[in-house]
């Protein structure tokens, strides 16, 4: 019989570290006490975000931040994963929040795992090039040598960077996220620039003392429209850039095939060490759902919100069969499995232990049965790829609570907590009385 969300979990294994997820940008506000980022020009552009939001008040996080960390200790998780804001870093006095916020977490019993950056960059250092620029790695590094002196003394965990492969792509190749930047082909030199960064930011976090570095990648399966050449090619082509073009260069050192050559810089082969040597501790996943991609369409073509221009070499299509969330992504649990044996299968001894530092789904309504039953079957499937052999060490929900959801402003809903914008008033879900009474049963 198939499993139900009323069936206990599977046991997980001892140490297994249960978290839950969000970032700085999607949920502080507080924006007096920062400078201002890519995000907060990119929205002031009519059109660009959904109603026209920003995240100038968000979930007013700064101000409610002791509230919220009650409801991570009340939901019983072992870790928060949140990010830290670079412009709120570079304004003075801007660390002194999270200061307060690690001891907060630290004085619950709530294990702090910051993000050092989640696609919320300094306008200032945009504007000086972005992560076109070379330049832009090393600022990273020198900032995250400013975090880790600040907060080290009590935070162990550290993340670089969060899904360098969505900030290229749509950051800067399509442009429907900030800093707007259509580049296509020529946004490459950003994912290099990205990778360096997390190179040279792990040799920071180390000279500080971090021992316990990670970064947090999306990957997701790439399924060919079919089994025609031409669909299998370009489907290749979109898991080389989604996927690969992130992961080999830091398990591997190495670029895909073809790609090194593309990467700026005089001699991207040191890079390539600075990038892959003794950087990770562990590889962290943002997973939620497989896509199907083939060959090129004649035509620019909407795709889930996203316009694809004709020119790309590959086109995405609808998975059929499978329940969709509000943001029409299938939920396929089972592509969790195959996602983390084929890592597993590929990198072999090279892959260090995997969490999943992002996984979860945008539904409306408090009683979210829908959210429930995504969480289980992404459970039993994170599960299933543990007794496959995959040395799986954690699992984080995105997100906390629902948040500024980017483009989509606040349309989407990801939290197990409800927030309502006009009152600030958090409440939690269905999911988050299923998910603590599953974590008890998992420590009964
Ligand atoms: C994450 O990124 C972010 O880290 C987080 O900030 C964000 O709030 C969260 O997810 C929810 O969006 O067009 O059907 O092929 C998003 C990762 C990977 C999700 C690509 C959408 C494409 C869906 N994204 N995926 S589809």
């Amino acid at each position: 019989a198939m499993a139900s969300s009323t069936d206990p979990l599977p046991q997980f294994p001892p140490g297994f570290l249960w978290g839950v997820s969000t970032a700085a940008h999607q949920i502080e506000g507080a924006v007096q006490g920062r400078l201002p980022s890519v995000w907060d020009a990119f929205s002031a552009e009519p059109g660009r975000i959904r109603d026209g939001a920003t995240a100038e008040v968000a979930c007013d996080h700064v101000a409610r931040y002791r509230e919220d960390v009650a409801l991570v200790r009340d939901l019983g998780v072992d870790a928060y994963r949140f990010s830290v804001s670079w412009p709120r870093v570079l304004a003075p006095g801007g660390l002194d929040f999270y200061d307060r916020l690690v001891d907060e977490l630290c004085a619950q019993g709530v294990r702090p795992v910051p993000t050092l950056f989640h696609w919320d960059l300094p306008l200032a250092v945009e504007e000086a090039g972005g992560w076109l620029e070379r330049d832009t790695a090393s600022r990273f590094a020198a900032y995250a040598a400013t975090v880790a002196e600040r907060l080290g003394d009590r935070v162990t965990k550290w993340i670089t960077l969060n899904e360098p492969a969505e900030h290229t792509l749509l950051g800067h190749a399509l442009g429907e996220h900030a800093p707007g930047r259509k580049l296509l082909f020529d946004a490459l030199p950003v994912a290099h620039h990205q990778l360096l960064a997390h190179g040279l930011a792990a040799g920071a976090l180390r000279a500080a003392g971090a021992d316990d570095i990670g970064i947090a990648n999306s990957h997701g399966p790439t399924w060919p429209a079919s089994a025609e050449p031409a669909d299998a090619e370009a489907a290749d082509l979109y898991d080389i850039i989604l996927n690969r073009l992130f992961s080999d260069p830091l398990l591997l050192g190495r670029y895909p095939d073809g790609f090194g050559d593309l990467m700026p810089g005089g001699d991207v082969e040191a890079d390539l060490k600075v990038i892959s040597e003794g950087t990770l501790d562990w590889y962290g996943i943002n997973y939620y759902q497989p896509t199907k991609a083939g060959a090129p369409r004649a035509e620019d073509a909407e795709f889930s919100g996203v316009t694809l221009p004709a020119e790309l070499p590959f086109s995405l299509r609808r998975i059929e069969g499978y329940p969709v969330t509000d943001f029409g992504w299938p939920v396929v649990p089972e592509a969790l499995t195959e996602l983390l044996t084929s890592l597993r299968d590929r990198y072999g001894d090279r892959l260090p232990p995997v969490v999943i530092t992002e996984n979860g789904c945008a539904y409306e309504g408090l009683d979210d049965q829908e959210r429930i039953a995504y969480l289980d079957g992404h459970l039993r499937a994170l599960h299933r790829a543990w007794e496959a052999g995959v040395d799986v060490r954690g699992y984080f929900v995105w997100s906390l609570m629902d948040n500024f959801e980017w483009a989509e402003g606040y349309t989407k809903r990801f939290g197990l907590v409800h927030v309502d914008y006009a009152t600030q008033a958090r409440t939690p879900k269905a999911s988050y009385g299923w998910l603590r009474d599953a974590l008890r049963a998992q420590r009964a």
